[in-house]
């Protein structure tokens, strides 16, 4: 039996059991045992992680000196030696000049403090091999550079001080080692030793991971660079089980193994070895459903590491929120700074993080401990809820504030207790109608980013997630903020946009459902932008009508076209309506809404 086929067979086993395949005893052959943990177990081992909601990033190493550029080239950062392919014996002689002596651990703490982050996570060596700490298992780490100091001991004991979680980063491809089973040409370090040697590379990384686990006692290991085919399941499983001996109490995320890789997303699911999925550069559009752990991390500006040409950095309203969205569905933001290698985060990230933590002050409560959202969507912005006895406190962040001074929470069955804006303490009357909870709220928003409303329910949420209705006149209206997504879709709002976006695959589709009344035949009339023509279907249970989107010339300018067959709804009852993109020359486009209009004499 395979290896993979017998873990299979043990998570199936042992799932019935509900326990999780990444934490229990092993009986596969040749696999050393992980420990032992009930499922009760892991929620405590996560809980100061899951709790935190917001971590931070640092990608710093010697890729730092050149900040990205080459050449006359303006666009690398810590891929700057596999970019370049340069020989690593000339990559090296950055380290001689990597001496941040500016970097104070204290400020760079305080930075990610003030932003309201609970934890920071460092890479203690990123994929050119270069160990940010003085490893006594090779000389290429920071003892070779000018800067005699251990950044990493100097973080560790800033945090300790702060009380931030310290936590580390660690590549597993590695471009610098003779021992990584993919040589590149362009190695001339290595080209001196024998041929790569997997089982001596696995010993050099425990070695490693020993010694930071030992000396700065990280909250977890967040490893990378797992995808390369020497790197295999069984070695992942090794190293889980070897790094969590060391420090039980210690988290692990999932690119220890062999994840599925999400393209464009990372490795978003779970996989089979580690704790917690990793997305990257993306917030799924929905969570991954409750007792599964995931973060996403994402760069402030374009880049990962340091680049000095770099000044598209994401906005404040952006990075706050991504961060409500990621809790929304019950996930972890990891937002990362690249500091220069003075040892500097710049300033435009620090500001970005003063501009976080100001908005965390007031509005943290809404994040922090918090499980994901009741609701499956809300066209105004996103929800998070903390669940206490028989009682629930749901936080509305409202993204887009009333212009008629009502928030219609659309859906929400309970008993109300209480309405009040974080920001004031206002209290806020509400009512219950047909369409749902109705909170009245002032004429404008405590904060135009988002703002928190606190509203306090008996029991626990209960919610009905079809609240899209027939109008009086037997009209449907699906509008792009009240879609669902599968795939890579994205809802665009602002700068003029209301539209469904980023359709480039034509495997995504988007759905809508809704309460029919009066059912009948309907005409379909789809309002969309292309800049090309593109063919799509509208489904309705067995009925597909098709439809070409015109070429409108830009992504923002919109027609509406009506499509030339009708679909019947035969019943009353829930129905749902799906766009599907037809495969065969698809162009994106941009959708903003469908309606269906009863056919006259119906
Ligand atoms: O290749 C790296 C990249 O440099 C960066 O470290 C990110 C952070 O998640 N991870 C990798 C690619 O997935």
């Amino acid at each position: 039996m395979k290896f993979t086929q017998t873990i299979r067979s043990v998570a199936l086993v042992l799932g019935c059991l509900s326990l999780f395949i990444g934490n229990f005893v092993s009986a596969a052959e040749d696999v050393p045992a992980i420990t032992s943990e009930t499922p009760a177990q892991k929620e405590a081992r996560m809980k100061w992680w899951n709790d935190a909601r917001f971590g931070m990033f640092i990608h710093w190493g010697v890729y730092s000196v050149p900040a990205g550029e080459w050449n006359g080239e303006t666009g690398y950062a810590e891929w700057f030696l596999e970019e370049t392919q340069m020989p690593v014996s000339q990559y090296e002689k950055y380290a001689d000049q990597f001496n941040p002596t500016n970097f104070d651990a204290v400020t760079w703490v305080k930075a990610a403090k003030a932003a309201g982050v609970k934890y920071i996570v460092i890479t203690s060596k990123h994929h050119d091999g270069f160990a940010m700490y003085p490893t006594k298992l090779s000389d290429w780490s920071i003892s070779r550079t000018p800067f005699k100091r251990d950044p990493l001991a100097e973080l560790a004991a800033a945090c300790k001080q702060e009380g931030i979680r310290f936590c580390l980063y660690y590549t597993i491809m590695d471009w610098h080692s003779s021992d990584w089973g993919v040589r590149r040409a362009w190695n001339d370090v290595a080209a001196k030793d024998g041929p790569p040697n997997m089982d001596r590379f696995e010993d050099y990384m425990k070695g490693q991971l020993k010694e930071i686990i030992t000396s700065y006692h990280p909250g977890l290991i967040w490893f990378d660079g797992n995808w390369e085919k020497p790197w295999t399941a069984k070695r992942g499983l090794e190293i889980y089980n070897y790094i969590r001996t060391l420090q039980p109490s210690l988290i692990v995320n999932n690119r220890v193994g062999k994840p599925e890789n999400t393209p464009g997303g990372g490795f978003a699911k779970t996989g089979e070895v580690g704790d917690y999925g990793t997305p990257e550069q993306t917030i799924p559009p929905t969570g991954f459903g409750p007792g599964v752990y995931w973060e996403s991390c994402m760069t402030i500006n374009g880049h990962w590491g340091f680049n000095k040409a770099d000044h598209n950095f994401k906005s404040t309203q952006t990075l706050v929120r991504n961060l409500i969205d990621c809790s929304s569905k019950g996930g972890n933001y990891l937002l990362n700074v690249g500091p220069t290698s003075e040892g500097i985060i710049p300033a435009p990230e620090v500001e970005r993080l003063k501009e976080m933590g100001d908005w965390m002050k007031v509005n943290g409560v809404a994040i922090y401990g918090t499980s994901a959202s009741p609701f499956r969507r809300l066209p105004w912005g996103r929800a998070t809820q903390k669940v206490s006895g028989k009682n629930t406190t749901i936080y509305l962040h409202v993204f887009d504030w009333p212009s008629d001074g009502k928030l219609v929470v659309p859906g929400l069955k309970n008993s109300l207790r209480s309405a009040t804006l974080l920001a004031t303490g206002t209290k806020l009357k509400t009512s219950t109608t047909a369409d749902g909870v109705v909170i009245e709220v002032p004429a404008t928003a405590p904060d135009s980013i988002s703002s928190t409303i606190v509203l306090k329910i008996k029991g626990a949420a209960e919610v009905d997630d079809v609240f899209i209705n027939q109008n009086a006149d037997g009209s449907i209206a699906l509008p792009a903020a009240l879609a669902d997504f599968t795939g890579g879709l994205q809802y665009e709002k602002g700068d003029g946009k209301d539209n469904i976006g980023y359709w480039t695959d034509a495997k995504d589709f988007a759905s809508w459902t809704f309460k029919v009344t009066k059912p009948g035949k309907f005409k379909v009339a789809v309002e969309v932008a292309a800049q090309g023509e593109a063919k799509f279907n509208v489904l309705l249970g067995e009925q597909k009508v098709s439809g070409t989107a015109p070429n409108t010339g830009d992504y923002a300018k919109f027609q509406t076209v009506t499509l030339p067959d009708v679909l019947e709804v035969i019943a009353p009852g829930t129905i749902t309506l799906t766009v599907k993109p037809v495969k065969a020359g698809w162009t994106p486009i941009n959708l903003k809404s469908v309606t269906l209009t009863p056919v006259a004499g119906n």
